[in-house]
């Protein structure tokens, strides 16, 4: 019998931003591109949960932010603390298990079978918490269950600093009133697809059988199928911790400047340079992103013959890649690195 420990810091970004400067305790803070009293472009990385409360989230245009809420303190994206403070948090969740799959910047599985019950899950779970906040001073949410589907799921169902445990008994009450988006794999085209043939919840799904949701969603049908009644792998991968590590960047004003675009395209690739390092990473595979004025937006990919660390690499094979996108009539709206096929330095 399996059981998976899911942990997630709360508004991480925002809550490292709220303890380095005491002086925002309580106000609500947003995270991300600087907006300009409006007029900023690019997005919001994440918001604190007062800022939440003005319906701001991640992903949205810093301008919209700014208009929902002028008063909310705007914050620029530090993601080099980020880095240490996340690598902080998971040697503490690290100390409590002897697997562990790290899945972002912010949350982690833990195989906690050894423990042989939930309720002794359930006090580990709630140590781990204590822990972060104590030498962290950070709140996350924890969700345990039988595979990591479950126990992802739980770590989400009550936020911020929530402790949610599913037993195996509970599990497909736990699921059925809740929306499809919960699902691995489920996002908004999935979603409104789903909601087409009338299907909301993960109850609605279960009344379609494998054929009719293979109709509908093609080869993701019968995994469709076994996550409703939460069916999920509990295996932890823990050889390759993030599966890319890259940075976008929004111009201020459309451009087709060439110095310009390669000056924030080497700053980029430092940027992603410093990461891999303090992470201790090597990559295989550079992937570029070029968005146009009109929102025409092209990736191009190269791998290398082996996995490497310098800064040279990046820059060059990811000058390389953008090349022929500068050639085009059309100004740049967005340019973006990013490094794939990533390998721990063991
Ligand atoms: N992030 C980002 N852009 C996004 C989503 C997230 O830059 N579109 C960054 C900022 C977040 C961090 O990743 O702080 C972790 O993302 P989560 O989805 O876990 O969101 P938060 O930790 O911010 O909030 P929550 O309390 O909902 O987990
Ligand atoms: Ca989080
Ligand atoms: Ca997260």
């Amino acid at each position: 019998m399996h059981i998976l420990l899911h942990v997630d810091l709360d508004a991480f970004y925002a809550s490292v931003e709220e303890r380095e400067h005491p002086e925002h305790k309580g106000k609500p803070v947003v995270v991300g591109a600087d907006p300009k009293g409006g007029a900023g472009r690019g997005v919001v990385a994440t918001c604190n949960y007062p800022a939440r409360k003005y319906g701001i989230h991640s992903g949205m245009p810093i301008s919209i932010a700014y208009r929902k809420c002028p008063n909310c303190v705007f914050l620029p994206v530090n993601m080099e603390l980020y880095v240490a403070v996340s690598g902080k948090v998971m040697e503490i969740v690290r100390q409590h298990a002897e697997k562990l799959e790290q899945v972002s910047v912010d949350e982690a599985y833990l195989d906690v079978s050894r423990l042989k019950g939930y309720e002794k899950a359930r006090e580990l779970g709630q140590q781990i918490k204590d822990e972060i906040k104590q030498k962290e001073k950070l709140t996350c949410s924890v969700g345990i269950g039988p595979n990591k589907l479950i126990a992802k799921v739980a770590s989400d169902f009550k936020k911020p600093d929530g402790l949610t445990v599913v037993t195996p008994d509970k599990v497909l009450d736990f699921l059925a009133p809740q929306s499809i988006r919960v699902l691995r794999g489920v996002g908004p085209k999935t979603e409104l697809a789903l909601n087409n043939y009338g299907i909301k919840t993960v109850a609605d799904l279960r009344k379609l059988s494998r054929e009719q949701l293979t109709a509908i969603a093609g080869s993701f049908g019968p995994e469709l199928y076994e996550q409703s009644r939460g069916n999920y792998p509990s295996e932890l991968i823990t050889e390759w911790t993030p599966k890319s590590m890259g940075r976008n960047y929004t111009f201020e004003h459309d451009t087709k400047d060439k110095n310009e675009i390669l000056r924030v395209f080497d700053e980029m690739c430092q940027d992603v340079w410093k990461q891999l390092k303090a992470e201790k990473m090597r990559f295989k595979t550079v992937t570029i992103r070029v968005r146009y004025e009109d929102f025409d937006t092209h990736t191009k990919q190269k791998s290398l013959i082996d996995y490497v660390d310098n800064i040279e690499a990046i820059r060059n094979t990811a000058k390389e890649l953008l090349e022929g996108f500068l050639k085009d009539q059309r100004k740049i709206r967005l340019i973006g690195v990013s490094m794939h096929q990533l390998k721990g330095e063991t």
